[in-house]
């Protein structure tokens, strides 16, 4: 076996020595270099746990090669898994994120242990606090009996090394460090089943030594189970008697208000959703991971609630005398930051549905929970809700609040292009069947506030840990893996972080249409300052990013006037390569000042 445990004897390993380049010197696991040695016991793990990739009808891996994870890549090329290799292991982390985000499904993410225990730890972040369900293939970079001598790379957490296992702590909701390749086979499975079981997140399986370079034995004990018999979930659903306290409530309700989560996108419980709003003459706002669960155009719908939200959706909020709440944790953010006069728990009713009973009645004491799954949790509120429920509130009162959607600024002809003007602009162009990415930063909150989602599932953000660079990868990977039009806004500066992935984008031959709202400047901190130059570091040189995306293949232009804009995102949806827009927009428009949600003074300004 080609591993440093015989680095000594093998003609495999004297090869490595010589020939393998410095800086990957995992090459030493190259498939040529492995088919060329007569026996090949090492490659069995790999090979079958590819084989339960295809078991568990996984459809890409997003990675970058390195170390251990090499000998899972060669067998790839062999099975049903189509291999996205971004530019770095971020990319690949939101990725990833991101296809788990979209389809419920575990994104799988792949790639040598220090990268992705660190530029790969973006995705993972996102996808523990937005509970996207992900599986995290990587390896320590052992080698063999030099481990405990610190050698280069290692990452086993013993001295002189570094701890991944303690990074991946930090990220995922289980990891696992197989010793053996039946745990590796396990721990794999096991990896997928607790992505998705209760609130999804990532798994992350370590590879190690003989763990993944040994033969398989083929009859172990404890065994290896089917893949489909041990990956199973099953979904946990309410209390009955809670239900029916719910359904009282919500019956006698005068002003019924739901706010729809995150929670609502992970199980996909839209129909639900609506039929629950339906059967309660309910309004419905959203949490800002929420936005989308929810048609925004529908006539129930009234925005976004929360300190960058609406204000019509914050007001409805807090005239309501019964509140729903699914599948939100209602943080700080969401919350107005308890404002006390936003939501009140001792003269509202507070119904919590959440599939994590530690959730409910977290931030506000409920008078109700309904612990399961949000698709069962309306489902059995839809079944038990009696006929006639109605109120004469909800309908008029949502239009009214749907004023919070616009602003004059909105309408402006003026150049550079108001960033309210811009975001009415690529609302022109999203429909029922795009999906739209946002960053990080002011770009968010112009997007958040004036682009109504048309539909549900069209508006996806970078807002479980919010790192800037998420839109763009983000973007990307939706247009590999769906065949829904893309668009992913950004500003310049989080657009520069992960402006590589456009290439990305080239080589897989999908078309992603690119806004960069640009304000040479991080805007959200540039305009924190009272003076200019108070605060170090917020301005950019003027990057030129056509010229940047032409050389990654896009196709690209700068629009400085409204017109512009408009054009460039017609030309861009139509374009069969991806599009990058340079959108010049107004950078003294003042968004905190502009967006700032009312309830915000009570608690004392700006918290963010
Ligand atoms: C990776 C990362 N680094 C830093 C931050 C902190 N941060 C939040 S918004 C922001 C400014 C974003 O600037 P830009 O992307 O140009 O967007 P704008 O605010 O100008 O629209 C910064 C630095 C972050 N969220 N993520
Ligand atoms: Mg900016």
């Amino acid at each position: 076996m080609a591993t440093l445990n015989d680095a000594s004897g093998s003609d495999v390993d004297r090869e490595v020595q010589t020939d393998a380049p410095e800086f990957i010197d995992t090459a030493r696991h190259s498939p040529s270099r492995k088919r060329s040695s007569s026996t090949r016991p090492m490659t069995e793990t790999g090979e079958r746990l590819v084989e339960e990739l295809d078991a568990q009808d996984v459809e890409y891996l997003f990675g970058y090669p390195g170390g251990r994870v090499i000998e899972v890549l060669d067998y790839i090329p062999e099975s049903d898994v189509t291999m996205v290799r971004p530019r770095d292991e971020r990319e690949a982390s939101i990725m990833a994120e991101v296809y788990g985000r979209i389809t419920g499904e575990p994104g799988v993410l792949a790639g040598q242990g220090p990268w992705i225990g660190s530029l790969g730890a973006i995705g993972q972040m996102e996808g523990r606090l937005a509970s996207s369900p992900m599986v995290v293939i990587t390896e320590a970079s052992e080698r063999g009996d030099y481990s405990t001598l610190a050698p280069y790379q290692q990452a086993r957490g013993d001295y002189g090394g570094l701890d991944l296992p303690s990074a991946l702590d930090a990220y995922t909701k289980e990891h696992w460090f197989p010793r053996s390749p039946t745990e590796t086979i396990r721990s794999l499975q096991l990896a997928f089943k607790h992505a998705t079981a209760g609130r999804s997140g990532p798994t992350a399986v370590i590879l190690d030594g003989d763990a993944v370079s040994e033969e398989m034995p083929t009859d172990p004990v404890p065994p290896v189970w089917d893949g489909h018999d041990q990956v199973q979930n099953w979904e946990a659903r309410p209390d009955a008697g809670d239900v029916g306290t719910a359904v009282d409530a919500l019956a006698d309700a005068d002003r019924p208000v739901i706010v729809a989560g995150n929670g609502v996108h992970s199980a996909g419980a839209y129909d639900e959703l609506a039929t629950v709003a339906e059967a309660t003459d309910a309004i419905v706002t959203t949490s800002y991971l929420g936005k989308s669960t929810f048609p925004e155009t529908h006539e129930r719908a009234a925005g976004v609630i929360g300190s960058f939200g609406h204000e019509g959706a914050n007001q409805v909020v807090s005239e309501a005398d019964v509140l729903l709440v699914v599948g939100s944790r209602l943080n700080p953010m969401d919350t107005n930051w308890q404002a006390p006069s936003f939501i009140r728990p001792d003269e509202q009713t507070i119904i919590h549905a959440d599939i994590d009973t530690r959730n409910a009645g977290w931030v506000y004491p409920a008078d109700v929970a309904l612990i399961g799954d949000a698709t069962q949790s309306l489902a059995d509120l839809a079944e038990a809700l009696p006929d006639d429920v109605e109120n004469d509130w909800a309908l008029d009162r949502a239009a009214e609040a749907k004023a919070s959607f616009d602003a004059p600024e909105c309408e402006s002809d003026a150049s550079p292009i108001k960033p309210q003007r811009a975001v009415t602009e690529i609302e022109a162009i999203v429909d029922e069947d795009t999906i739209v990415t946002a960053d990080s930063g002011n770009n968010r909150f112009w997007l958040l506030n004036y682009l109504q989602a048309p539909d549900t599932g069209t508006y996806y953000g970078s807002g479980g840990v919010g790192s800037m660079g998420w839109a763009t990868p983000a973007a990307v990977s939706a247009a590999i893996t769906t065949d829904r039009d893309v668009i992913g806004v950004a500003g310049d500066g989080g657009f520069t972080m992960t402006m590589t992935s456009v290439e990305t984008a080239v080589e897989h031959g999908v078309a992603p249409t690119f806004v960069v709202l640009n304000d040479t400047s991080l805007g959200m901190v540039r305009q924190m300052q009272d003076d200019d130059g108070d605060i170090a570091g917020v301005e950019f040189h003027d990057t030129d990013f056509v010229k940047a995306a032409e050389a990654f293949g896009a196709e690209a232009t700068r629009a400085v006037t409204p017109d512009e804009l408009a054009d460039a995102l017609e030309t861009g949806t139509a374009s069969d390569v991806p599009f990058v827009i340079d959108a010049r927009i107004d950078r003294e428009e003042e968004m905190v000042e502009t967006l700032q949600s009312s309830f915000y003074e009570q608690v004392g300004g700006l918290h963010e």
